[in-house]
């Protein structure tokens, strides 16, 4: 009995030792990433599980959990497997006529399961716990919400609703203007917003589901998203971005993300001159109702100048709709 209890001590310091010793192979020398293996990584998600590259870094490290995780479960199918047919050949009725009472020692088969619980949970901490923080950081999305003033990040709510997505920016002012639920419609106010207070800049992009109204991101700009939605369950996806983050009405719940314009394929020219842009598709994660299927959206990701001139005129033209609008209700109200 202690002699078993020694070996299965032995059994896991092994496996932790094998787990790390691999873990720190492939991890880059001072900066704690996985860059050893990309080009692999690339190859399985682009042919293997037909996905378009990431253009974000977190997307980058999506990609490496999604694969390393296959690859070890790969190891343990083909390792199981090869333990099952010994098994059914080792223990074949010819072999034995009659039935052992004692068993065989099950002692080396307890080592290596005890060898891969280590290695899952050096996957768990070294690789997923981390990629979650980065993803999830409450700090780093208040980071960014405080830097849209400076221009250095930016806040956009998205609201979902059956079936299209809507998005609202701050506008020129950097402050999102107050909302009330009995403004709101799904017609043309899903946000509530004050249709006729002149002072609201804030921009909106609603029904984004046509390439020439589309929500608005600029590249290396952290984006902080809070997500919502305004009937039943959605989520909002974005592949390139490796964002997915479900949209539950009563919940505003936050994502962010930073497009890299390293990872969007700009040509030369593209790149010399910045005129270009690039549109991705939205879709729903979670089955929403009939229109789920439908509830395509899009996500365009521009330079940085030729976001700021987009939201600085939208926001004056929304502006302007708005005081229209309580330029009228106060004659009306005379
Ligand atoms: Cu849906």
């Amino acid at each position: 009995m202690k002699t078993n209890l020694y070996l299965l001590i032995l059994g896991a310091i092994a496996g932790t030792v094998i787990a790390v010793v691999v873990a720190n192979a492939g991890m880059d020398e001072g900066t704690n990433t996985y860059k050893k293996f990309d080009s692999s990584v690339e190859v399985i998600m682009a042919d293997w599980f037909m996905s378009p590259p990431p253009i974000t870094e977190h997307g980058k490290n999506v990609d490496r959990v999604i694969v390393f995780v296959h690859a070890m479960m790969a190891v343990l199918f083909v390792g199981w497997t090869l333990y099952f047919l010994g098994c059914i050949y080792k223990f074949r009725e010819s072999a034995h006529p009659t039935a052992d009472n004692v068993g065989p020692s099950k002692l080396w088969t307890t080592v290596v399961e005890y060898g891969v619980i280590v290695a899952e949970v050096v996957l768990i901490v070294s690789f997923a716990v981390p990629l979650w923080n980065e993803v999830m950081s409450v700090d780093r999305i208040a980071d960014i919400k405080k830097a849209a003033a400076s221009d250095k990040g930016l806040e956009i709510h998205i609201l979902a609703k059956q079936f299209d997505w809507n998005a609202r920016y701050a506008g020129i002012d950097n402050k999102f203007e107050a909302q009330d639920i009995t403004d709101a419609n799904k017609v043309d106010n899903p946000f509530g917003l004050k249709q006729s207070d002149a002072n609201n800049d804030d921009v909106t992009v609603l029904s984004a589901r046509d390439k020439d109204n589309t929500i608005m991101v600029p590249v290396d700009t952290p984006v902080a998203l809070k997500i919502t939605s305004m009937d039943v369950i959605h989520s909002f996806k974005v592949l390139p971005l490796r964002v997915c983050k479900d949209a539950i009405p009563g919940l505003q719940l936050p994502i962010h993300f930073e497009a890299k314009k390293d990872y969007l394929g700009l040509t030369e020219n593209e790149d010399e001159t910045g005129d270009w842009e690039k549109i991705y598709p939205i879709t729903c994660a979670q089955l929403c109702g009939d229109g789920h299927g439908y509830m395509i959206g899009y996500l365009k990701v521009l330079p940085k100048d030729k976001f700021n001139a987009w939201l600085k005129n939208e926001s004056i033209k929304q502006q302007a709709k708005r005081s229209e609008a309580a330029t009228v209700v106060a004659k009306a109200t005379q």
